[in-house]
């Protein structure tokens, strides 16, 4: 069950940013090209804690499928998804504990203390439309973005001791990891399933407004009303699905104004639009 996740198919986007982090840091500090062997594993632990997190999600979720197959849960019962998720966060523990630093394993407990935190929030909703967006970004910083941000911290404080530069790479980490799970949010309305690996429009059926959510709520007032009860009266999904679209459609023809393609699937933008 615990290597089910691990057979490749995963785009493994945390551990490549980690490595390159790590690269550029040894470089910066002393001219190095070698990845040193604890930076290395700071990029395995990353992706273990991610595959927790999926794991665990899932069962959260009752998800069936992610990418393009069968999830954990779905296989073996939401019981052993829940120890499988469990058994690979601690593999990961013993894997940081096994790096000795404890710097390191301070920045990277930190994660888990968030993925728990952002996933509460995620049931949470905001009655004032104003707070809405900041409580989003804070969910999305706590449920994506602090593992990238933390994990590049970690490498960097092994690769270079100026702790300006460690600053740098966490600021690097949190704004990509921002941004991808932006793009995520809105690739669940634009792209087909296959695609995705996972069924469309997941989060408005699980009652969830992201942001394109949220910025098609500025459009169409009346979406407030559906936000507040999580999308669960007949037809809200379908109608919030319609508003989403039309909204990103209107965001797409700003973007051909200013000649950038519209973002598609797997985060690609498309030649000539
Ligand atoms: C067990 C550590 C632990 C946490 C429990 C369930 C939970 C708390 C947190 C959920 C965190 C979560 C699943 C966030 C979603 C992050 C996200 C954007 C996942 C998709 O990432 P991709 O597209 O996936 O990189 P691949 O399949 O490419 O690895």
């Amino acid at each position: 069950m615990c290597d089910y996740y691990f057979d490749g198919k995963g785009k493994a986007f945390r551990p490549m940013i980690v490595v390159l982090m790590a690269r550029a840091c040894n470089i910066h500090h002393n001219n190095s090209r070698e990845v040193q062997a604890s930076q290395r594993s700071v990029a395995i632990i990353a992706e273990m804690i991610h595959t927790a997190s999926l794991v665990h999600d899932d069962v959260i979720d009752d998800a069936n499928s992610r990418r393009g197959k069968m999830t954990v849960n779905q296989i073996w019962g939401e019981r052993k998804a829940v120890l499988a998720g469990d058994f690979i966060l601690s593999a990961a523990s013993v894997a940081l504990a096994r790096i000795g630093n404890t710097a390191i394993i301070s920045v990277l407990t930190q994660v888990i203390e968030d993925l728990v935190r952002g996933e509460f929030l995620q049931l949470g909703c905001k009655e004032n439309e104003n707070e809405r967006f900041a409580h989003y970004l804070e969910k999305t910083f706590k449920k994506t973005a602090s593992l990238i941000a933390n994990s590049c911290k970690a490498v960097s404080i092994l690769g270079c001791p100026d702790p300006k530069v460690h600053e740098i790479a966490y600021q690097y980490g949190k704004n990509v990891g921002i941004a991808f799970q932006l793009i995520d949010d809105v690739l669940d309305f634009t792209s087909c399933a296959d695609h995705l690996g996972k069924p469309t429009a997941a989060d408005l059926k699980l009652g969830l407004a992201t942001g394109p959510v949220l910025f098609a709520c500025q459009q169409f007032p009346e979406m407030n009303a559906m936000i507040m009860r999580r999308f669960s009266k007949p037809g809200d999904v379908e109608r919030a699905r319609k508003y989403v679209l039309q909204n990103i459609i209107k965001c797409s023809g700003y973007l051909l104004a200013l000649k950038l393609p519209p973002v598609t699937g797997r985060g690609k933008r498309q030649e000539g639009g």
